[in-house]
């Protein structure tokens, strides 16, 4: 940040002096209080916010965009609990719509990229109540076995504390369990939001924001790290949006265990909430440069390029992102399902790169553990090949 948008900022007459106080806190590096993050959702112009959330994401990671190459396996979308906002799960007995991988199928889908230089899969789904924990130790050590370099990114707390329910094992036995099987690290869904009169509201039957913090504490004492996800823009206040960072960064100073935060946007296609009205893309960077600026202690923030769209994804890389996501692949129909802007997201690397230097960043494609995997300033942008071979 030069020091003239600085000066000019924290000598701005028409910022309210509480404003100002948060900026300087920031400039001089300085974690904002809870009562500081409400302010700025309360008080704060979107131009406002971006400055500060750019200034942090230059300071981090200069003009670095990082994506990946990624593809996703669903294993099923049956799944017992009946999440409001959720457009995409079937009850067992519910045939239409309804599917569910058997591990040959799914194994099927690893060999479809068996040339291709993808450096992570993502495996997320319904909570089936046959697919137990035996089941997915044994998919992980097969999918190992057929592609050892492959980082596997699976299972939120939601699946985790049903499958270790029923299999009548702790959480560290669980985990430990997965991880030697070849679990590499966890997605960050399921957090929805913490609070617990807000989570009772719109999805009362499934793990408790207690357990979703404790498994994730757990996931980060055995060497298993992980990412987090806000769900917001249905009926949270600000307020809530604070307590659920609060937790996050609070367990991120124990443990350091977490990489990226995701605010997730909520849709509203064909669920239960679909009479809420989503928020608005103004709102939506503003979300992303708040939690930009409160989340002092994580070093990335991802937007999803399929939820948002590839030109909010554009923008919010001035509003404190620097991760994109990756490749996809087709394969992926819990955001697709709730009306999100790509209706088949896949993006193939060259489009990606393109995508983040039309925006004036600099591309780097890196493996999960954000290790940089290609420099794309330094290389030529791969010619166009099909989604996935490039
Ligand atoms: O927990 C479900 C969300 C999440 C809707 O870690 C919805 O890299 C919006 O966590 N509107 C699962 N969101 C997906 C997830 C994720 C995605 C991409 C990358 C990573 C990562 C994690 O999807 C759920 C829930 O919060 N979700 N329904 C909806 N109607
Ligand atoms: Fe099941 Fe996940 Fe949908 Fe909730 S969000 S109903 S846990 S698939």
């Amino acid at each position: 940040m030069s020091t003239s948008i600085s000066s000019s900022v924290l000598n701005d007459s028409k910022i309210s002096p509480a404003l100002r106080g948060i900026a300087s806190k920031v400039f001089d590096g300085q974690r904002i209080s809870n009562e500081d993050g409400i302010r700025l959702y309360e008080e704060a112009e979107i131009g406002f916010v971006g400055i500060l959330a750019n200034h942090i994401r230059e300071k981090k990671h200069g003009n670095f965009t990082y994506f990946n190459r990624n593809f996703h396996i669903e294993p099923t979308n049956i799944c017992v609990f009946d999440c409001k906002f959720c457009s995409y799960s079937r009850l067992l007995k519910q045939k239409d719509g309804s599917w569910e991988l058997s591990e040959a199928q799914m194994l099927d889908i690893v060999k479809k990229y068996k040339d291709q230089p993808v450096t992570e899969v993502h495996i997320v789904g319904g909570v089936h109540p046959k697919m137990g924990l035996d089941f997915f130790a044994g998919l992980l050590s097969k999918i190992r076995v057929m592609r050892p370099e492959l980082h596997i990114k699976a299972f939120t707390p939601v699946e985790m504390e049903y499958m270790f329910r029923k299999a009548k094992v702790s959480f560290t036995e669980g985990l430990l369990l997965l991880k030697e099987n070849g679990l590499g690290s966890m997605p960050g869904g399921g957090a929805e939001i913490f609070d617990e009169t807000i989570r009772t509201e719109i999805c009362e039957d499934k793990c408790t924001s207690e357990e979703w913090l404790q498994i994730h504490e757990t996931a980060h004492g055995l060497g298993i790290p992980s990412n987090a996800t806000m769900l917001y823009g249905h009926i949270e206040n600000f307020g809530h949006r604070i307590d659920h960072m609060d937790r996050l960064r609070k367990l991120q100073d124990k443990t350091g265990g977490f990489n990226t935060f995701i605010p997730l946007k909520f849709r509203n296609k064909d669920n239960q909430m679909s009479n809420l009205p989503e928020s608005s893309v103004v709102e939506d960077l503003r979300n992303y440069a708040i939690a930009r600026i409160y989340l002092d202690n994580f070093a990335h923030i991802k937007a999803y390029w399929p939820m948002i769209g590839r030109t909010t994804t554009q923008l919010a890389l001035n509003f404190g992102v620097d991760d994109i996501d990756g490749t996809i692949d087709d394969t992926t129909k819990i955001y697709t399902m709730a009306g999100s802007e790509e209706q088949n997201p896949s993006l193939t690397t060259a489009q990606l790169v393109d995508l983040i230097k039309q925006a004036g960043r600099h591309p780097i494609e890196r493996g999960t553990l954000y290790n940089v995997v290609t420099d794309y300033m330094l290389v030529e942008t791969p010619s166009e090949l099909p989604a996935g071979k490039n």
